[in-house]
């Protein structure tokens, strides 16, 4: 069976509701540090409530409920943890190195994500390697390198199966992500279908790595499902669907909206971010190791984005 932390999150929540369309509904243990509200679709199966900085707790539910995958997404993420650093240190770390121990203490398989954050302004920022100089300059990489070493190190020392790769900006209509610096590329579409304009806090010309929410489930499963014996890189995978600036994908609205209008406000912390993340990153090591692959494209992501969004919005004048 497999545990999911921080299922409540952008990327947790349809995890979840996948895995269980997957592998069976009672097979997919969502837990978040507290309880969804009773109209969740997270509460269509079992549901449990987790601080991951409670190993004892961690491990008596690994233990109770027979889990031998892990998927550990809790965390904070990049402009939310820029606020509070040690904060994010310890929730990001603390709860990574209890998921770890409880991983190798029950033997499970183990998943956690890195990010394009992991990568600095000393790395180079075109067609980023999979293998070169990390030294990121946000609190966010600072965990997402730790985390990438420590589960590369759980792995050779412990031999616990751990696979991860480094998401790019993820996007979806389900639900809203938290604290990112890549979040404008998901508030524009609503504002757009609210408002008919969008206010960026990215300036123009800032590039970065992309990927529509389900060809990021995809990849998780792609690679948990891998051959393990095939597997170079473990920790972590660089992957990604498409590179975009702000006027990029003003531009690619307004062919369905022709009247939305784009403006700008730059938020000088999230541009400082931004601006140290690579523009797009060679994601060639996914392919050749776990035939990884994206469906979604900036015109192929976009409508599908609006046609969810008037559904969920209930707009039919834009
Ligand atoms: C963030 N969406 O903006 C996350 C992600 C690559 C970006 O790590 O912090």
């Amino acid at each position: 069976r497999i545990l999911i932390t921080g299922a409540m999150g952008q990327l947790g929540s349809e995890l979840t509701t996948t895995l269980r369309a997957r592998y069976g509904n009672d097979q997919v243990i969502g837990t978040d540090i507290r309880r969804p509200e009773e109209t969740s679709e997270l509460l269509s199966g079992p549901f449990e409530i987790l601080n991951v900085l409670d190993a004892k707790a961690m491990g008596e539910l690994v233990k109770k409920e027979k889990v031998d995958t892990i998927i550990h997404l809790a965390a904070l993420l990049s402009a939310t943890a820029e606020k509070n650093p040690l904060l994010a240190w310890n929730i990001n770390m603390g709860g990574l190195v209890n998921a770890l121990e409880v991983a190798r203490e029950f033997n499970t398989q183990f998943f956690t994500p890195s990010s394009i954050g992991a990568f600095g302004p000393t790395t180079p920022k075109k067609d980023t390697p999979q293998d070169t100089i990390q030294r990121p300059t946000t609190i966010y990489g600072v965990t997402k390198v730790s985390g990438e070493l420590l589960c590369d190190y759980y792995h050779h020392r412990f031999q616990v199966d751990t696979r991860g790769v480094r998401f790019p900006g993820l996007i979806g209509h389900v639900t809203p992500p938290g604290g990112g610096t890549t979040d404008y590329a998901v508030d524009i579409y609503y504002d757009a279908l609210k408002k008919g304009s969008y206010t960026s806090y990215i300036g123009k010309g800032t590039f970065m790595d992309m990927m529509y929410m389900p060809d990021a489930l995809n990849a998780i499963i792609a690679l948990m499902e891998a051959d393990p014996a095939k597997l170079i890189h473990r920790n972590a995978f660089n992957i990604s669907a498409m590179s975009f600036d702000p006027e990029m994908i003003a531009a690619e609205i307004k062919k369905h909206i022709p009247g939305f209008t784009m403006s700008y406000d730059v938020d000088p912390v999230r541009q400082a971010i931004a601006d140290a993340w690579p523009d797009n990153i060679d994601y060639s090591a996914a392919i050749a190791e776990w035939g990884f692959k994206a469906e979604y494209d900036l015109a192929a992501m976009t409508e599908d984005m609006l046609k969810n969004l008037r559904i969920k919005l209930g707009v039919t004048d834009r």
